[in-house]
């Protein structure tokens, strides 16, 4: 069974690569922001939960996002493994995936985590927001906050999975075939 973790800051081209991964692995994506989303269209509690924190750039509380994520996983008892995109994004997260998955006698395989710099993350979420609707697209005030509350509690999960030797850096910029072809190479470089 095969678990990867994809990581990166907002407009990283994570749901992006997501897809490609997907489906040359045979794994099951989950994208914690693809879900809230969905909730959110669909008027849920959830979904209402979600929106006021998304749409300001912030993360939804841990206990929501880890109880939303354990349930969906629950959901697909014959998965051949899965793709985390987007989850996890605080330690707390990080530390309840890892328990969860031991309950289940798998494991992370590894973190793949794009590098890409602030000045194309901004020009490429303005670019998104011209078709996606999505209010933390459109204002760049909302995408410096996501950038920030990136920095602030997302990126040290990097480190948490570095300790455990599971970190694998994959430079995000380039074209989307570039990426997808970097990626590929880190997962097979692992065996
Ligand atoms: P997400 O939905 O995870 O979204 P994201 O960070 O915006 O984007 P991603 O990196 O997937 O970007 P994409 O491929 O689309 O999160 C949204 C919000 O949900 C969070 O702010 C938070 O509020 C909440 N949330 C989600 N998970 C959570 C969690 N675990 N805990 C708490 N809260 C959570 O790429 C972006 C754009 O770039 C696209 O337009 C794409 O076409 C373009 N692009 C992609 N690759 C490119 C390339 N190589 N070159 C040029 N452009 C490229």
């Amino acid at each position: 069974m095969i678990n990867l973790v994809l990581f990166g800051p907002p407009g990283a081209g994570k749901g992006t690569q997501a897809e490609r991964l997907t489906e040359k692995y045979n794994l099951v994506h989950l994208s914690t922001g693809d879900i809230f989303r969905s909730n959110i269209k669909g008027g849920t509690e959830l979904g209402k939960l979600a929106q006021s924190y998304m749409d300001a750039g912030n993360l939804v509380p841990d206990e929501v996002t880890i109880k939303m994520l354990e349930s969906e996983v629950d959901a697909r008892p014959d998965a051949g493994g899965f793709i985390f995109d987007g989850f996890p994004r605080t330690e707390t997260q990080a530390k309840a995936l890892d328990s969860f998955l031991n309950s289940k006698r798998t494991e992370v395989t590894m973190m793949l985590a794009l590098t890409v710099d602030d000045e194309e993350l901004k020009t490429r979420l303005l670019k998104r927001a011209e078709t996606s609707g999505r209010a933390d697209d459109a204002d760049p005030k909302i995408i410096e906050n996501r950038i920030a509350v990136y920095k602030k509690e997302t990126a040290p999960v990097a480190e948490y999975y570095r300790k455990q030797h599971k970190l694998k850096e994959v430079n995000g910029v380039g074209s989307v075939d570039e990426i997808s072809r970097r990626l590929y190479e880190a997962v097979e470089d692992h065996g």
